[in-house]
């Protein structure tokens, strides 16, 4: 029998960490089931739990005849199908290049609470001269690093090819779009770029067509 992969997500329309190893499965043709847990609810904890040890999405599940093998966080999920799947380069190819793809993969996992707060994701979100306020930091450093890859590598992704790193920013791109923040030159043309990739185009056309609230969900 061979591995399935499974994927638990929570709300489309609002989590932005399940989103980024779900981009990744898709944009690499990675098949995979999605199960979809809505965030918020009275049994949220409960029905995550039954797949992931924190409580929390995404996590991915991987069965075979032995039983499940279970990864969380997103960020660990992108290095396991980056093992998993050698062959599809997730990762840039020249190892210095990698290294900065996992510094600002990494910058982006650990940080910019700021912007994660204010500009919470929600892909049904449209604002037009939305105050980011004390975000505005979090979003500056966020388009110099767009802007210092997109110099560096030559584009149309952070680092050429699409890879992991574009998938950690990909819920960037959709709050850039939602909250209306300024973009100009090469930072457009990445925000461009990224939301008419089809699988991104996925995720989004079904986050808006969700009903289903999360009220209490900001990150
Ligand atoms: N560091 C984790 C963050 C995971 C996280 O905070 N997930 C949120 C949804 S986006 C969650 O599961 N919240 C639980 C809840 O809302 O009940 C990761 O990268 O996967």
């Amino acid at each position: 029998m061979s591995d399935s992969l499974k994927l638990v997500i929570g709300n489309k329309r609002f989590s932005s960490w399940s989103l980024r190893p779900w981009l990744i499965l898709k944009f690499f043709q990675i098949p995979f089931e999605e199960k979809l847990i809505l965030l918020d609810q009275p049994d949220t904890l409960k029905n995550i739990l039954a797949y992931s040890p924190t409580g929390k999405v995404p996590a991915l599940i991987e069965g075979d005849v032995n039983g499940n093998f279970v990864v969380w966080d997103s960020l660990a999920i992108a290095e396991y199908l980056n093992e998993k799947f050698p062959e599809k380069s997730l990762w840039p190819k020249n190892f210095q290049a990698r290294a900065h793809a996992r510094s600002i993969s990494n910058e982006m996992h650990s940080g910019f609470s700021a912007m994660r707060e204010r500009l919470s994701h929600d892909v049904q979100k449209e604002v037009k001269n939305f105050d980011v306020g004390n975000a505005k930091s979090d979003i500056d450093r966020i388009k110099f690093i767009w802007t210092d890859c997109l110099q560096k590598y030559g584009g149309p992704f952070l680092f050429g090819n699409f890879c992991i790193a574009d998938a950690m920013y990909a819920p960037v791109v959709n709050r850039f779009v939602s909250y209306d923040v300024p973009v100009s030159g090469e930072v457009q043309k990445y925000v461009e770029n990224m939301r008419s990739l089809k699988e991104l185009n996925e995720w989004i056309v079904a986050g808006k067509a969700e009903t289903y609230l999360a009220p209490y969900h900001t990150l």
